[in-house]
């Protein structure tokens, strides 16, 4: 078999049914194909099958779009021609378990009108594709990527919802955990029966000549947990390489059948309905001697082909790097490398969060300010996904040099916000708990809700009405930061009722030893009804996601993707920001993060670009000697009047 070698018309008419409905897809071969040929050769040509895979990725990717519903394939050229349609305002993201959200998919799809309430238009839902029994890292060690989670329901249950939230307006985003399979999958065990074929997908090592070498060089994710990097099979016979748990097998990109098998799991999942796939540990997925394992130039060239080819079969999904790793190792996963490359078109912005909680135990938004203002600048037409909390630890990713931009020993705060959060530090109002701390070099991480790291449940234990207020400012502040911030907010199922730990995860023993289960908790639907009951907790955080989402939806100076500019002010509680869109207008955010007063110049924001400021979510300023004045834990929204508060028609 050899690679077509011609792309022109007539090729293409072969492969291609003819006719206009599948226009679009000859177009897109003939514009789209030769990057990704080109990122594959890159990847993969010095392998002796080279050509045969190409063609084969090739008739994979005409075979799925060919495929695909016309529905979606309707949704593909809305999109197409809409290619900031992610970027709108009115994008706004839930995440959760679908379990716990609504016990199976037929359930979440009974929960939509809550969703609406919170004006939600991008739903992730974790843990839906088929996990091994047991401990299974909360669905993210997969035994069949082509299947359903059967508690959950049926692949036809996953259609019919992706259906459901599309007639809502909302785009559905689930996971893609590419960078390791269950020890249980079909793949690894035809390794363990004997397989070449298939422990070539797997990293394996008879002895601990390679492992002892990559270990000296390679960081422990889950330290206490799973501590090593390689785990021995009895069965194999060999060392296998396991970032994460022991039963989370990584993969081996640099076998092109490996690409291959994954692609064709992102076509199935595109043509089910999913719009966005979460590229779990993306940045894991290229391995180098020497080196971390994390972020290789392979590891974006993975990216930027799978990127390629889902753009000519499904071009209406996004891809979502899950990738934690320093501020300037980020920007590269949504396509900032010298020269702009498409790769991924959204990314979690880790960074915002860990200074998030940074400034709200400092009361100090300086480290915060520096961090973000050293952010290499992303791509115009990608945006960073925002958000406060999610189902994982937090790693305190302080940057030593930003940390010495302000005074700050870099090691020193890292172990301060540890121990604050964890409610060790006098003055610590938080309730959370150490994650994966590792003695041997001082590292620890957090678990925690949301509304536990603000201080709520410590308040509501003492019934103290003033820290009770001071915990709820703190939840709302972070969140007017997030949603305010200029990517698409992420707001983390429970935080909009300001739920506390839910420590029941100690009595399961797959779940006891892996403290992130306390902020991963069940959807509590009565207490959730006392977001309609004024006067109560619930209500007020839940009004006010609410009130965030209107201004956000209704304000096209906030929508996503490109620069956020950070501004410095004398004032040390002051968190500052401008957004330029240069269609859409001003929008300029200032934070307090302090529990007094703080202040900027009233000249700032003629400074920020705006000629008739309005503010938007109601904060009650003063005015005094040329200043603002900004309540205890407060965040204001500017936008300039003049700037109209209308965006187009809502888009699925
Ligand atoms: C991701 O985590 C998932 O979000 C976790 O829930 C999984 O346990 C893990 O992958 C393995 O599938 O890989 O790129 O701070 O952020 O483990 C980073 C640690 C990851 C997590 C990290 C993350």
């Amino acid at each position: 078999m050899t690679v077509p070698s011609g792309n022109g018309p007539s090729q293409q008419r072969q492969e291609v049914p003819s006719g206009v409905e599948f226009a679009h897809l000859r177009a897109r071969l003939s514009e789209r194909w030769a990057t990704a040929e080109a990122i594959l050769r890159l990847l993969y040509g010095s392998h002796p099958d080279v050509d045969a895979f190409l063609a084969a990725t090739r008739r994979r990717v005409i075979e799925a779009a060919v495929a695909r519903s016309s529905e979606l394939r309707e949704l593909d050229i809305e999109r197409e021609i809409a290619p900031e349609w992610f970027l709108r305002p009115d994008r706004l993201g839930y995440v959760a378990y679908a379990e716990r959200f609504g016990k199976n998919l037929a359930g979440v799809g009974e929960h939509l009108d809550y969703l609406a309430e919170l004006r939600i238009t991008y739903l992730h839902l974790m843990s839906v594709l088929k996990p091994r029994d047991g401990a299974n890292d909360g669905g993210y060690a997969v035994v069949d990527y082509g299947d359903v989670d059967q508690r959950l329901g049926s692949r036809g249950d996953l259609e019919d919802l992706a259906a459901e939230l599309h007639q809502r307006g909302i785009s559905l985003c689930i996971d893609l955990v590419l960078n390791h399979t269950a020890r249980e999958h079909p793949w690894a065990n035809a390794a363990r029966a004997g397989s070449v074929g298939h422990r070539d997908y797997y990293l394996t090592f008879s002895d601990r000549t390679l492992p002892d070498q990559y270990e000296m060089s390679l960081p422990e994710v889950f330290p206490t947990m799973a501590p090593g990097n390689f785990t021995w099979d009895d069965e194999l016979k060999a060392w296998v390489w396991t970032t994460f748990n022991t039963y989370q097998w990584d993969l081996n990109y640099a076998n092109p059948h490996v690409f291959g098998e994954m692609l064709g799991v992102m076509l199935d999942l595109a043509n089910l309905g999913v719009d966005v796939l979460r590229l779990d540990a993306i940045a894991f997925t290229w391995k180098r001697m020497g080196t971390n394992c994390q972020n290789q130039p392979e590891a974006h060239l993975l990216a930027q082909a799978y990127r390629a080819l889902m753009a000519i079969a499904a071009p209406g999904v996004l891809l979502k790097a899950e990738a934690i790793v320093p501020p300037g190792e980020l920007v590269p996963y949504l396509g900032a490398h010298r020269r702009y490359r498409p790769e991924c078109q959204i990314a979690y912005h880790n960074q915002l969060m860990v200074m998030l909680w940074s400034s709200l135990a400092t009361q100090d938004a300086r480290l915060a300010t520096e961090a973000l203002a050293s952010l290499p600048a992303t791509p115009p037409t990608t945006s960073f996904v925002t958000y406060l909390r999610c189902h994982d630890d937090i790693g305190w990713a302080v940057d030593d040099s930003h940390a010495g931009l302000c005074g700050v020993d870099g090691g020193a705060h890292r172990r301060f916000l540890a121990e604050f959060y964890r409610g060790d530090t006098a003055g610590s109002w938080a309730r959370g708990a150490p994650f994966s701390a590792n003695p041997d070099n001082g590292d620890e991480r957090t678990s925690g809700s949301a509304a536990a790291l603000c201080g709520l449940t410590s308040a509501r234990e003492s019934g103290n009405a003033a820290e009770i207020e001071r915990a709820v400012r703190r939840l709302i502040v972070g969140y007017a930061i997030v949603v305010g911030f200029g990517g698409i907010p992420l707001l983390y199922m429970g935080d909009e009722l300001g739920l506390d730990n839910d420590t029941s995860y100690l009595d399961d023993p797959d779940l006891a030893d892996d403290s992130r289960w306390m902020h991963r908790p069940f959807m509590p639907w009565d207490l959730a009804e006392r977001r309609r009951v004024p006067g109560t907790i619930e209500h007020r955080v839940f009004t006010a996601m609410q009130r965030m989402a209107d201004a956000r939806r209704l304000t096209r100076a906030m929508t996503a993707g490109g620069d956020t500019h950070l501004h410095r002010y004398a004032d040390s509680a002051i968190l500052a920001w401008e957004r330029a869109h240069p269609e859409h207008g001003r929008f300029f955010g200032v934070a307090n993060v302090a529990d007094r007063q703080a202040s900027v110049p009233e000249a700032s924001l003629g400074w920020a670009g705006l000629a008739q400021p309005q503010e938007l979510l109601g904060v009650s300023i003063e005015r005094r000697d040329g200043q603002l004045i900004l309540p205890a834990l407060s965040v204001c929204w500017f936008i300039d009047q003049t700037d109209t508060a209308v965006i187009p028609a809502p888009m699925r």
